[in-house]
């Protein structure tokens, strides 16, 4: 059989149903699997919360019965092996599933075409590489957390008529208004990790955390490039570091503050504030703060698989001149900054090449256009 305008319909809605999940199974993709009996569905599901169970045993189940004969639907290759859970593959084969309609298929060496062959081998039809181009993009944390070994960079950019991302010694500047904000909440929700520099931490004194009613429970693991611990102990992520994660990303030879702030501090000035940060819950990781090459495995291998770079302008510029930023957020507000403008690393014009719109949304006066590395 070949793939029909119907299967590219219930691949759709399994894509839309895959991204219910995201940012909330841990290491695991968020899957959506649909069954689909006689043009209905009757049985579909999303990775489960934490990461399992896998979805296809979900969707069956619910199906029951009406699942032999049925076709699945599923936006990543069923798994083969025997990990936490059992095979999906196997459990698709036990119901009498006849077709099995795959999106991506999986790069985990574990699996990668074994799901596939599986399913042939027991006489099911399968297609695959449906909407593939959208199922990459569901799964662009996972897929490139396993085929790169880092984690999937958004770059969130917010800037105002006249090109400025704030006001110098100012803290946070409103720039877009509340429908931009709640997006990014959405962002941050499906986002494994965020990370700022240590200035903007400073000025901005920012939360980071997901207030959407419903969705705190999924902020995402708050990172602060510090090379010099200088996080202030009453700063808002100190003081909920117990509650949402914060990691500070401090040189391997905790160098001193600069000469600015007076005498540079002692070495146990600096063992002092690494003793209270940790009394207060902060996690400390001794990785070069500037090389975001090198931090990015890292974070890959503690399971973060996606992570959002919110600024400011230095860490931006950072991320953009290592070539690791994969999308571009860039929101347009009509707010103009004026005076004492921080200007934005970025804007619509200088877009750097290798990018490509993806396409432009409205948040009520604020214009998001997003750009997507293309390979
Ligand atoms: C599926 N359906 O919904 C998901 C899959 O640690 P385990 O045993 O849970 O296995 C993790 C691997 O399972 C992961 O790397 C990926 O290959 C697959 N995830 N597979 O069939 C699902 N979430
Ligand atoms: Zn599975």
């Amino acid at each position: 059989m070949s793939i029909s305008p119907h299967d590219e319909r219930f691949m759709a809605a399994a894509i839309r149903l895959s991204r219910a999940h995201l940012g909330r199974t841990a290491s695991n993709p968020s899957v959506g699997c649909l069954i689909v009996k006689d043009g209905v569905i009757v049985g579909q599901a999303v990775t489960a919360i934490g990461g399992r169970p896998h979805a296809e045993p979900q969707a069956l189940a619910e199906a029951g019965e009406r699942a032999r004969g049925a076709t699945a639907y599923v936006t990543l290759e069923p798994c083969s092996h025997h990990g936490k859970t059992p095979p999906c593959a196997e459990a698709l084969i036990a119901y009498g599933v006849a077709r099995v309609v795959i999106s991506v298929t999986d790069p985990d060496p574990r699996v990668s075409g074994r799901g596939i062959s599986m399913l042939r081998e027991a006489g099911i039809e399968v297609d695959a590489g449906v909407l593939e181009a959208d199922g990459r993009r569901a799964l662009a944390g996972y897929l490139t957390r396993q085929t790169k070994n880092r984690p999937y960079v958004t770059l969130k950019l917010a800037v105002s008529a006249d090109g400025m991302i704030g006001r110098q010694g100012e803290g946070q500047v409103a720039i877009t208004g509340p429908e931009a904000r709640a997006e990014v909440q959405a962002l941050r929700a499906e986002t494994d990790a965020i990370l700022v520099g240590i200035g903007t931490a400073i000025s901005d004194d920012p939360l980071l955390t997901v207030r959407t009613p419903g969705l705190e429970a999924y902020s995402p693991v708050r990172i602060v490039l510090d090379p010099a611990l200088a996080l202030p102990l009453t700063s808002k992520l100190v003081e909920t570091a117990r509650e949402v994660p914060v990691i500070l990303v401090a040189s391997e030879d905790v160098s001193p503050l600069g000469s600015e702030g007076g005498t540079p501090p002692t070495v146990s000035d600096i063992d002092s504030r690494r003793t209270a940060l940790e009394a207060a819950g902060v996690e400390i990781v001794y990785c070069n703060p500037y090389h975001p090459e090198v931090l990015l495995p890292a974070l890959a291998t503690r399971g973060i698989s996606s992570l959002l770079v919110e600024g400011g302008a230095k860490t931006a510029k950072l991320f953009l001149q290592a070539g690791l930023v994969d999308r571009i957020q860039l929101y347009q507000a009509p707010v103009v900054i004026g005076e004492g403008g921080i200007e934005s690393p970025l804007d619509a014009t200088d877009i750097p090449s290798g990018f490509a719109h993806r396409g432009t949304h409205m948040f009520g006066a604020d214009r998001l256009d997003e750009y997507e590395r293309e390979n």
